[in-house]
């Protein structure tokens, strides 16, 4: 008998259907998507391109047949070259938070929001929300759709919402003590600056009262999660979405937290090796593709996200019968290349984490003075373990550097640096500076 930490709910009996069931939806899917897009200019080329019709579709494997999508060609369609259906149908448009050049927009139908809502209660039942709870919603609203998507699933469920948006975190504290909410809402990075006022405050993990944290749109460690845990006292569930396929909702957690199921009735889901695009052994890890089945405005099909991780058919005691996808080790242009290694920045995050005495607050900047690059990660000491002592800094300093040295197999330059001192998130972290890539640019 599994044990779970609280009652295992299920919020729509699609996420428990047989596989043969499943897939036999998703085929049937799939190929009403593709006579979809057949009037969508861009797919329409491509399938002239490829060779390929609607009634090649005969079985899910016929999807390796059917050409890709990237963020390219999203950004050459600006602004929104890539609608399904006419201008009149479209209920919201959001935007992709892109890094880099023009953002780009997604739109919604009607009953794309609704099910997008739907795909939202899904993980947060999964994950402990229940209507008699008050949720914390600390996302960004606005073109960014984790507000706004994660507002309509708390509101699907039934549960109250206090709307606090990203920012004013001593604000954030008293939301959370006065209103009591229960469950918190945000990317993990804002969870722990969080954590971090509330102890500057002087509050204990037991006097703050949310019980459960939502945390996704960025990559994160099982170290920072045990982190959050420990300082806001409360269980922590991971969810991960993008807004070109339709924001939070692609997949979450159960109360098992042993990968987050993807909703493959409405994604289909591949796992390619980003390089040659063949489909990594089963349990490998590799670039996920993700194909919209049910979207009506903003269709894609077998979008590159660039995110990688690792995909798990194996079933889950939980009674959920879809995939479970890892946690993303990271995106394939967030990964540096350090005199030829590969590295995550989530490397180094897991790294810092083991060592005792840092704070999981820093960066990493890459530089190629002459013919060789130099990392260097700058970490914060925390508050109680900072010294003026030479001799126990250098100890810790060796510590970090050991422990990078051991999870991703080159040497890094460690600089401590005194606490508070490194900027705080209140969306998505940015950890990496690349002077090879900004300097030359
Ligand atoms: O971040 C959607 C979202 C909002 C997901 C709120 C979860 C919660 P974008 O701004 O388009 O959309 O960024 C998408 O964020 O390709 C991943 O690289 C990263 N990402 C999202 N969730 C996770 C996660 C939203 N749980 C990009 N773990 C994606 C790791 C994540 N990375």
């Amino acid at each position: 008998m599994t044990d779970f930490p609280f009652e295992n709910r299920i919020w729509d009996s699609a996420e428990t259907a047989p596989r043969a069931e499943l897939e036999r939806l998703q085929l049937d899917r799939l190929r009403g998507l593709v006579s979809r897009l057949a009037d969508v200019p861009f797919y329409k080329n491509a399938f002239a391109e490829a060779g390929t019709s609607p009634e090649d579709i005969r079985s899910l494997d016929d999807l390796r047949r059917l050409p890709m999508t990237t963020k390219d060609d999203l950004r050459e369609h600006y602004p929104l070259g890539f609608l399904a259906v006419g201008r009149d149908k479209l209920a919201r448009i959001h935007g992709s938070s892109g890094t880099t050049g023009k953002p780009t927009f997604v739109a919604y139908t009607a009953a794309d929001l609704e099910l997008w809502a739907n795909l939202c209660a899904r993980f947060l039942v999964a994950g402990g929300l229940r209507p008699e709870h008050t949720a914390q919603i600390a996302f960004g609203y606005g073109l960014f759709t984790g507000g706004f998507g994660l507002h309509y699933g708390v509101e699907k469920v039934g549960a109250a919402i206090v709307p606090a948006a990203a920012g004013n975190t001593q604000r954030q504290l008293t939301l959370m003590c006065d209103l009591q909410t229960d469950v918190l809402v945000c990317t993990p990075s804002y969870a722990l600056t969080i954590a971090e006022a509330a102890a500057a405050a002087g509050l204990e993990p037991r006097d703050l009262p949310p019980r459960f944290g939502h945390f996704g749109a960025e990559p994160w460690t099982e170290d920072m999660r045990r982190e959050i845990e420990s300082r806001l006292g409360l269980l922590a569930f991971n969810n991960y979405g993008l807004s070109e396929v339709i924001g939070p909702g692609v997949s979450g957690e159960c109360a098992l937290r042993d990968g987050m199921h993807v909703q493959e009735d409405h994604f289909l889901i591949e796992c390619l090796d980003p390089d040659t695009l063949e489909p990594v052994a089963e349990g490998e890890q590799g670039e996920l593709v993700i194909t919209t089945l049910t979207k009506e405005a903003f269709p894609v099909l077998r979008y590159r996200t660039r995110d990688i991780a690792r995909l798990d058919r194996s079933p889950c005691p939980c009674g959920r019968t879809t995939a479970r996808m890892s946690r993303v080790v990271g995106r394939t242009d967030d990964m540096l290349i350090i005199r030829g290694v590969n590295v995550f920045p989530s490397q180094i995050e897991e790294a810092l984490l083991h060592v005792e005495g840092t704070a999981p607050h820093y960066m990493i900047e890459v530089d190629r003075p002459g013919t060789l690059d130099v990392a260097t990660v700058r970490v914060e000491v925390r508050e109680q373990d900072f010294s003026d002592k030479m001799s126990q800094m250098q100890a810790l300093r060796d510590r970090i550097d050991r422990e990078i040295q051991s999870i991703t197999g080159i040497r890094m330059s460690v600089e401590l640096i005194e606490p508070q001192t490194l900027e705080r998130f209140v969306g998505k972290a940015k950890r990496v500076i690349d002077h090879r890539v900004t300097d030359s640019s």
